[in-house]
């Protein structure tokens, strides 16, 4: 089954899935074992791998690493056209929607278009929305973008009705890696009235708390990395958290 077909069909069943970020260049090699093994026991249903900088050019290894250690889909969440590698099973192809660089809207995607279409990953398109009052992330900083105000839910609701319309597959709101505050759960259920397509949150839940909360609010699926790469244990009580709602 895709890995869109399975977000799909959990969405309909009305669950939370969980998704561990795996961000290449932070970790060490050792740790993609760790994770994979600890995600694969946890019940966790998907890797993401991603980040916002490349500083090691780990992509490679980290996807043979995971691969070796997890049958759990690997589904690529690029920060740039230069994180695309064909052993995933799928790519978010992010539109950055909450924002007005034509790079992250559009640019990038024509240049990576070709070597995706060959690639032969699942292609996902996803509305990505950067949300948040805190000053600079990296995130932020990165994408040359103003965030969504975190307290403007009607802001990110029509924007998230915009991306439906335009064909996006996935709405992901985002507060940024390490973000203090997650997405409020006030602005995740104002998203969800508004759209009928699968939620992705992240940025910030860093504990069973906050996975909850997200959960009750009706995300979707719920993308967890910063809090892991810190605490791997945090990540069995974070799952049940998120699925026993
Ligand atoms: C960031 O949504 C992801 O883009 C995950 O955030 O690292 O804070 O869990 P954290």
């Amino acid at each position: 089954m895709s890995v869109y077909q399975q977000i799909l069909e959990n969405k309909h069943r009305g669950g939370t899935q969980v998704a561990v970020l795996v961000d290449p260049e932070q970790q060490h090699s050792e740790s993609f074992e760790q994770v994979a093994l600890k995600a694969t026991e946890s019940g966790v249903d998907f890797i993401f791998v991603g980040g916002s900088l490349l500083l090691a050019d780990a992509l490679d290894s980290c996807i043979h690493i995971l691969r070796q250690n997890t049958q759990l889909p690997i589904v690529l969440f690029p920060g740039s056209h230069l994180q695309i590698h064909p052993e995933a099973d799928a790519i978010l192809l992010l539109s950055l929607i909450s924002g007005r660089n034509p790079e992250l809207l559009i640019g990038q995607h024509v240049v990576a278009a070709p070597y995706l279409r060959r690639s032969g990953l699942e292609i996902i398109a996803t509305g990505y929305m950067l949300v948040g009052n805190e000053n600079y992330t990296t995130a932020h900083y990165i994408s040359h973008s103003f965030p969504i105000p975190g307290n403007k839910p009607d802001v990110a609701a029509c924007t998230a009705m915009a991306g439906e319309m335009l064909g996006m597959k996935l709405i992901y709101l985002d507060a940024g890696s390490g973000a203090f505050h997650p997405v409020s759960s006030e602005m995740i259920t104002k998203v969800k009235t508004a759209i009928s397509i699968p939620i992705i949150v992240g940025g910030g839940i860093n504990h069973p708390d906050k996975a909850k909360s997200a959960a009750q609010a009706g995300a979707d699926l719920l993308v967890v990395g910063n809090s892991l790469e810190k605490d791997l244990s945090l990540m069995l009580d974070i799952v049940q958290a998120a699925k026993n709602q």
